[in-house]
């Protein structure tokens, strides 16, 4: 019998991880940026490698948007190309980083002129929005300050709330808004939003369709990261995740690789908060494939998102109570050791065959010639992506 109860499994089947689309162009550091064969023109492509992710996982059944690298003409006839391929659109994702205006700022900048032109963005974000159909607009900010008495740190907070005030009343009944925070990069003294009491504080101010989203790679060495998916969930706040991993800085790597131990606990606490296949909780990746090919590299992600949540379904979490309630350390420790240390790979290869999938995804996928086929239709295709 399989090591992965019915119910179990039925969690599983449930569970849906979004994809970025920038995942799928070139990428690189400030250093270089790498090119790999296949790499897809348009948005279309990056949405037709995407959707080779949901082909043989059934775990990334959206994608996420980034403009304006996704720019197109006509939204209504991309979310009809991604509902042909069996994917939907997703969250997204707003720039204010690429443009010479907001080298000062962008939502927070002294410049009204400039201020009206970074809202402006995301009010045509919010269009776009009602045209793809996506319920979600993400906000990151690269807005800070490298050096002490470069800006009023008080009066940049100020306008950001004001600038959010605009772009939350834009919001249609059923959208939201998520506000990522990162510590530090591209500034490096202060940033607008640094940390989730920040990002918390702007959208509790801001009404229900406002949320936190938490990227795993956006705190400072050390941080308790699963503490604060905790408090996040507890306070209702947890809009989304962006899931990738990280040895040192923003390393946008494949989630789960650095430190799969980090993944298990937060996706703990994700469960004991009850964010797991809830609506209200999404869960992104925003990963960058700088040397690796961006579809098998994808594939890996989502399937290392869904062992580690069915390790962390296998927590025995009445015997854990009891281990709380007797301050037994050591057994409740042990508890959650046990499910960490569970290999439930055989189990879930099995159960993907089952239900009609490939036992191995990253084996049937290097088998099916996908790879070999991009690469040879999209010689001389421009970068998409980061930068593009
Ligand atoms: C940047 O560091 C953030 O992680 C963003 O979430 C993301 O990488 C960006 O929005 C992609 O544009
Ligand atoms: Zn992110
Ligand atoms: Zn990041």
């Amino acid at each position: 019998m399989s090591i992965l109860t019915p119910e179990i499994l039925s969690t599983l089947e449930k569970q849906g991880i979004e994809l970025p689309s920038w995942a799928f162009g070139n990428s690189g550091t400030r250093f270089r940026v790498w090119t790999t064969e296949g790499t897809p023109r348009d948005p279309r492509e990056k949405i037709a490698d995407a959707a080779q992710v949901n082909k043989y996982t059934a775990l990334a059944p959206s994608v996420a948007l980034h403009i304006p690298w996704d720019k197109v003409d006509d939204y209504a006839s991309l979310r009809s190309y991604a509902e042909d391929l069996g994917v939907q659109l997703g969250t997204v994702n707003s720039n204010t980083f690429q443009d010479e205006d907001y080298k000062w700022g962008a939502l927070t900048h002294h410049d009204p002129r400039i201020r009206q032109k970074a809202i402006d963005h995301h009010l045509e974000c919010i269009d776009i929005m009602d045209a793809t159909g996506s319920r979600d607009l993400k906000i990151w900010l690269a807005e800070g300050s490298n050096y002490p008495g470069q800006n009023d740190m008080r009066s940049r907070q100020d306008r950001l709330q004001n600038s959010l005030q605009q772009i939350y009343a834009r919001l249609g009944d059923e959208q939201r808004l998520v506000l990522e925070y990162k510590f530090f990069e591209p500034s490096f003294y202060h940033t607008d939003v640094p940390d989730w009491g920040t990002s918390y504080a702007h959208v509790a101010s801001l009404g229900e369709k406002a949320s936190v989203c938490l990227d795993t790679g956006h705190h400072a060495p050390g941080t308790n990261i699963e503490f604060i998916v905790m408090q996040l969930l507890r306070l209702g706040k947890l809009g989304s995740f962006d899931f990738n991993s990280r040895f040192y800085a923003d390393d946008d790597l494949i989630v789960g690789a650095a430190d799969p131990f980090q993944l298990f606990r937060i996706i703990l606490e994700v469960v004991r908060g009850g964010g797991l296949n809830n609506p209200d909780v999404a869960f992104m990746l925003d990963q960058c494939h700088n040397v690796e090919d961006k579809i098998p590299g994808q594939i890996r992600s989502v399937l290392n998102v869904q062992e580690m949540t069915a390790r962390a379904l296998l927590v025995d979490r009445t015997a854990l109570d009891a281990a709380q309630q007797s301050n037994d350390v050591l057994a409740a420790n042990a508890l959650l050791m046990d499910a960490f240390y569970t290999d439930v790979r055989p189990a879930l290869a099995e159960w993907r065959e089952s239900r009609g999938l490939a036992a191995d995804p990253m084996a049937a996928y290097a088998a099916s010639g996908y790879q070999q086929q991009i690469a040879a239709d999209r010689v001389g295709g421009t970068q998409a992506g980061w930068g593009a």
